[in-house]
Parts: C-alpha cells; structure tokens; sequence
C-alpha cells in the first residue's frame, strides 16, 4: 500500500538529511549546556527538546543552543518551536504528529530548515510521508521511560519494515536505545540513533558518548 514512489499534491519537499552523510549519533537534550559539551566530543546531529521554559528563558535557550551548533557545524534540529527555530536560523526543526495541525510547514520549508517527524504507527508513516520531510524517526524501538506514550516498542522488526518501506529517508531510531542496544540498532542501518536518557542521565555522559561514537565510527 505504501510505496516510496507514492506521490501526494502536498507542495513540500524538504531537502534530506544526506549531505554530510548519515546522522549517526542523535543526542535529545533540554539545555543548550548539553551541547558545550557533547559536540566537542564529534557528536555532529543533536536536538532542543525543551518542555519546560517559556517566554524570553525559552528564546534565550534556543538562541544559545544555535550558536554553539554553528560553532561546532553541528546540525541542530529544534523541537516543536519551529517559529524561534526560523527566526534564530536553525539547521532544523523536528515535530511530532501533532504538531502537524498547528505548524506552518510553507514557512518552514520557505525559510530552508530542514524537518524532522516523529512517527509511531504506520498510520503516521504514512501521513509524514506526504509532507516529504527530511527524516523520518520511529519509536519507541524499545520500552522507554522518557516520554509517556501509548504505543507498544516496535522492536528492531519494525524498524526494518518501516525502513524497508520508505527506503529513501533517513531514518532516525529513538527509544530505549543505550550502549547495550547500540549494535543491533546499528545492523538495521538506519541513519541516525537518537537517545535521551542514555546519554544525559548517564553517571558519565561524556564517557558514554565518546564509547558510542566510536562503535559508530568503527562499524
Ligand atoms: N519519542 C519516542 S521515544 C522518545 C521520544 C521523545 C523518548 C526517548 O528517550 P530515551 O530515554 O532515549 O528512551
Ligand atoms: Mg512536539
């Protein structure tokens, strides 16, 4: 039913996240901090998930976060402020589905950010895959504590299938992945392996992240 080559009169088309390469190692933060220190670590795609701040402490965080990642040319995708994203000149934004019904997917795309979405259920595959984003991430792989949700982990198996059926995207793996998991998410060749609280609720988030990078590096 769903094919890669599946056309849809939705005007977008945002450019893939497969210029510099795969993403790799997609660290998931709350504070710009979090990027002073693990981008000079060779972490080159990372994202803002602030749910916690508003008003002038939210801008000013995104606006930190932006210039560190330009520092670095690190590709910084921002979560759900895809307004402050634009006007701070982001890399990109990454949504959930619901945001679909409140962001402004011409303004994004006009103002050239790249965009990310979240996917959990084939329905919602299929709904990112008209938009044409520049990935497209699956979760939760495994079971996670992050983030309340009602699905069930996918599992590697899914993962595939999903790939397998949009081949064209980068995908971007996210849930329950720590260092343990690494390698079979890894063998599913997906592009990009996103984690929260392996990384930042780590005794040693630095070693952690240096140990991961590596295993990436080598294969
Ligand atoms: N979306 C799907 S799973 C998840 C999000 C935001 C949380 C991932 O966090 P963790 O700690 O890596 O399981
Ligand atoms: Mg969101």
């Amino acid at each position: 039913l769903l094919t890669a080559d599946m056309s849809d009169p939705i005007p977008y088309d945002f450019p893939r996240c497969t210029e510099q390469g795969a993403l790799g190692l997609y660290p998931v933060v709350d504070r710009a901090d979090w990027l002073e220190r693990l981008l000079p670590l060779g972490v080159t795609t990372i994202q803002l998930r602030v749910k916690d701040l508003q008003g002038q402490a939210l801008e000013d965080e995104i606006k930190k976060a932006i210039q560190i990642a330009e520092n670095f040319q690190a590709r910084l995708f921002i979560n759900d402020y895809w307004s402050l994203a634009i006007q701070h000149g982001a890399y990109g934004v990454h949504l959930g589905q619901e945001d679909l019904e409140t962001a402004d997917l011409t303004a994004i795309a006009k103002a050239g950010l790249r965009l990310g979405l979240s996917t959990h259920c084939y329905y919602e595959v299929a709904r990112a895959h008209a938009i044409k984003p520049s990935y497209l991430a699956c979760g939760p792989v495994y079971h996670t504590d992050s983030k309340d949700m009602p699905w069930i982990p996918h599992g590697i198996d899914n993962l595939m299938k999903w790939k397998n059926l949009l081949p064209d995207y980068p995908w971007v793996a996210i849930g329950g992945i720590n260092l343990q998991r690494l390698p079979q998410v890894m063998n599913t060749g997906v592009s990009g392996i996103a984690m929260i609280s392996a990384i930042t609720h780590a005794d040693e988030p630095e070693e952690v992240t240096r140990t991961m990078l590596e295993l990436l590096k080598n294969g």
